[in-house]
């Protein structure tokens, strides 16, 4: 398959995923009538805000590439997606970034007030687990993935890469670049990797399959990561739904203020290879080629 036949297949592979995803995603939080109504709009309001949905894509294509169904495990997209989510009002918070726009909305503290915009935030990392329960799986094979969200989202994972984000800001500390690399790796890396590895273990597949995997899910959070960087500098508000000059703003270490955006080309380019290499090592890995392809260009 060349790189336009692959282009075509990921197009045809996520318009099909979003087919299935969004309804199902759309009825797992309650409509109207509630007490706590508000926070409950303020959870609807960012999960339902359009976003690409890359980690929940990824999820069911790596499980699909196991030999699994797509429905069997759209809870646990839909449980990374909410994480995910959650993480973007946190970070967005005037405590965190402050920042006023995200996916082309006014961010969910702007529009709720910063106290529901942490429950909602809360809300989703909560209803997370419980909708990944949910999933068509054999429950020693749930367990493992369920562990595996658990550990790409806390302290090991995204969280743990955020604190060490927020501290080194708030201390006006730059990383090296070393420290810039392991908390990239857990801030925005573990989300992506979680989708491969729940993908894989919901479909029972271990040892050398996952290793690579693995690694090819690092090397897509280090592409992804240098281009959101880039784009923090020179991409489209429009496009993006969110400002521009953000990690400048807090003074932030990042791919963009280490490299010049030439290198950062070149770096992305690098990291995709070695993904795109990763991947040619494991069965049926067409989509997982042209993910990263895709990746390396987005303009959003
Ligand atoms: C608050 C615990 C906690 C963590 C926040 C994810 C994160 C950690 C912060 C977001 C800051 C940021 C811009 C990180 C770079 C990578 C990233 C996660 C970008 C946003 O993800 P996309 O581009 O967004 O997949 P959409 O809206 O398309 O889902």
């Amino acid at each position: 398959m060349n790189r336009e036949q692959r282009a075509a297949l990921l197009a045809e592979e996520m318009m099909a995923f979003q087919a299935l995803f969004e309804p199902y995603l759309e009825g797992l939080l309650p409509g109207e009538g509630l007490e706590q109504q508000t926070v409950a709009d303020a959870m609807r309001y960012s999960l339902l805000a359009g976003g690409k949905r890359i980690r929940p894509f990824l999820l069911v294509s790596c499980h699909k590439l196991c030999g699994g169904e797509p429905g069997q495990v759209l809870p646990l997209a839909a449980a990374l997606e909410m994480i995910h989510t959650y993480s973007l009002i946190h970070d967005d918070l005037p405590c965190m970034d402050n920042d006023d726009y995200r996916r082309g909305r006014p961010t969910s503290h702007k529009v709720f007030g910063e106290a529901m915009a942490v429950l909602a935030g809360d809300g989703l990392l909560t209803a997370a687990f419980e909708t990944a329960l949910q999933a068509r799986v054999e429950p020693a094979l749930l367990c493992k993935a369920v562990q595996e969200l658990g550990r790409a989202a806390g302290l090991f994972g995204m969280l743990g890469g955020q604190s060490i984000d927020v501290e080194s800001e708030k201390k006006r500390l730059s990383l090296d670049e070393a420290q810039m690399l392991r908390m990239y790796a857990m801030k925005t890396g573990a989300l992506l990797t979680g989708a491969c590895r729940i993908g894989f273990a919901a479909a029972g597949v271990s040892g050398e399959r996952l290793e690579i995997v693995t690694e090819y899910a690092r090397e897509l959070g280090l592409t992804f990561q240098i281009v959101d960087d880039m784009l923090d500098k020179t991409g489209d508000f429009a496009l993006l739904g969110k400002p521009i000059g953000s990690d400048e703003k807090n003074q932030k270490t990042t791919f963009a203020t280490l490299y010049s955006l030439e290198q950062c080309e070149a770096l992305a380019r690098q990291h995709t290879e070695a993904a795109v290499g990763a991947a040619q090592r494991l069965p049926d890995s067409d989509v997982l080629v042209a993910l990263a392809e895709y990746l390396l260009e987005r303009k959003k």
